[in-house]
């Protein structure tokens, strides 16, 4: 039988044995692991039931479990939590067992599963399981397949992982509160067969939004599209790990969408292929490449590609706001207007006034004042400067002689001499302008929405 200690020695980082079963209950009801870290965790190998190649949770964790007469058994406890979203924001979420997301559960195909769900919420919840196939009364819709689980109630779902594949899970009770709040998990059946659908690095994440208004810490659970912090599994950038893999590597990114809107992942100097949704595998033969994959509300995909490129390559939602930080900005757009002296007067009245479109990097590179627990809209520094970018944005590290399993960030990438774009300092030609643009400072019209338009509160 596993003991707490194999439960805490099987997974790495802060992970604790929670103190929430008595040492008499602690025989009927596995312990709860918690998770104090938003740290990517390394794979949890299994120590009982079938072999299997783990996944990596970016900015995440696997769950253990203990193996009961032949079932995996699983404690999730339903809790208010701490988050942080990047260093410098905090955010007050629910989750389960420490973190928002809770933690990721791994199974094998044809394993039966139980799973203990403790709720510590002040409300109601339940937990649907997304993509399984089960019977009815698992399925987690309270009122329509179970009575919702009462704060301080546990309930226990049971039920045989019919497939491999890509799953998540969420509740269904009071969802538009408990998902604005983070209550959300990622769920991986891995095949009987390790050698199946197997890859060399694995990773998965959820993507979700939060609307925290700067200065906050506690989203809005009303707001329907309005939302200001994109993250992929409540972190945005730069607090997102990156996703390091070794040169030639078989990579997988599994996603899931449980968001208000769609997310078109992009990545950058690679090409792939969509392998798989929360519906099952796709044949081989009717895979076709991309670099874009539109994951939709409430879907999931799994993409694969051939790490054949070394280097650090952006991977991200390609809908610019997805990749910006909160901000309240009511600001006019001002692209191609001559600002000179304008922010020095107007800050002599409004002191922190920036402007947008001015010399290139005035967003970035503002380092204006902030209000307290706000992330600048766009950060990160990387080794040519300002990346500019939040929320759902990562790094892909793609590097050459990495040992096998090992996922410790190498640093930024060193390009060999010749490879990066640089100033032309020779001579260049005239007429380099369209032939009807104004020059810099003039203004042809004076378009009031242009003029004033640009400015929205969210994203
Ligand atoms: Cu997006």
């Amino acid at each position: 039988m596993t003991t707490r200690r194999n439960f805490i020695t099987g997974a790495a980082g802060a992970m604790v044995g929670a103190s929430l079963v008595s040492k008499a209950a602690a025989a009927a009801i596995p312990e709860a692991p918690q998770q104090s870290s938003p740290a990517t965790q390394p794979p949890l190998h299994p120590a009982s039931g079938r072999p299997y190649n783990p996944v990596v949770t970016l900015n995440g964790w696997s769950l253990p479990w203990r193996m009961k007469d032949g079932v995996k058994e699983f404690h999730l406890v339903a809790e208010p939590v701490v988050r942080e979203i990047a260093p410098g924001m905090k955010a007050n979420l629910w989750g389960y067992n420490g973190q928002s997301p809770g933690p990721t559960i791994e199974v094998v195909e044809g394993d039966r599963v139980r799973i203990f769900v403790t709720n510590r919420l002040p409300e109601a919840t339940t937990i649907h399981w997304h993509g399984q196939l089960l019977p009815n009364g698992m399925d987690g819709v309270a009122g329509l397949n179970q009575p919702a689980i009462a704060p301080g109630k546990t309930f226990v779902y049971e039920f045989v992982a019919r497939y491999a594949g890509t799953f998540m899970y969420h509740p269904h009770t009071d969802e538009m509160t408990q998902m604005a709040m983070g209550m959300m998990g990622f769920w991986v059946t891995h095949p009987k067969d390790p050698r199946q659908h197997a890859v060399d690095r694995d990773f998965v994440f959820l993507l979700n939004a939060y609307d925290i208004a700067p200065g906050n810490y506690t989203p809005n659970v009303n707001t329907m599209l309005d939302f200001n912090l994109w993250t992929i599994n409540s972190r945005a950038f730069p607090g997102t790990d990156p996703m390091v893999v070794r040169k030639d590597d078989r990579v997988r990114i599994r996603m899931g969408n449980l968001t208000m809107t769609n997310h078109p992942f992009h990545i950058h100097g690679h090409r792939f292929e969509v392998t798989g949704t929360d519906g099952g595998w796709i044949p081989a033969a009717a895979r076709w490449p991309e670099v874009t994959v539109d994951v939709g509300v409430g879907q999931m995909r799994a993409i694969e590609f051939v790490a054949d490129n070394p280097g650090d390559w952006a991977f991200h939602c390609h809908k610019s706001h997805h990749t910006m930080n909160a901000m309240s900005h009511g600001m006019p757009n001002l692209v191609g207007v001559d600002q000179a002296g304008v922010a020095k007067t107007i800050n002599d009245l409004v002191p922190g006034y920036m402007v947008m479109g001015d010399r290139g990097g005035s967003m970035g590179g503002m380092h204006m004042a902030l209000p307290e627990n706000t992330l600048p809209m766009m950060a990160g520094r990387g080794p040519f400067g300002d990346i500019e970018m939040g929320g759902m944005f990562t790094v892909i590290k793609v590097r050459e002689g990495l040992a096998h399993g090992d996922y410790k960030d190498p640093g930024w990438y060193k390009h060999p001499a010749g490879t990066v774009a640089r100033e032309w300092t020779g001579a260049v030609p005239d007429a380099a302008s369209a032939p009807a643009a104004p020059a810099q400072g003039e203004v042809i019209g004076t378009a009031t929405r242009g003029a004033s338009g640009g400015g929205h509160t969210g994203h």
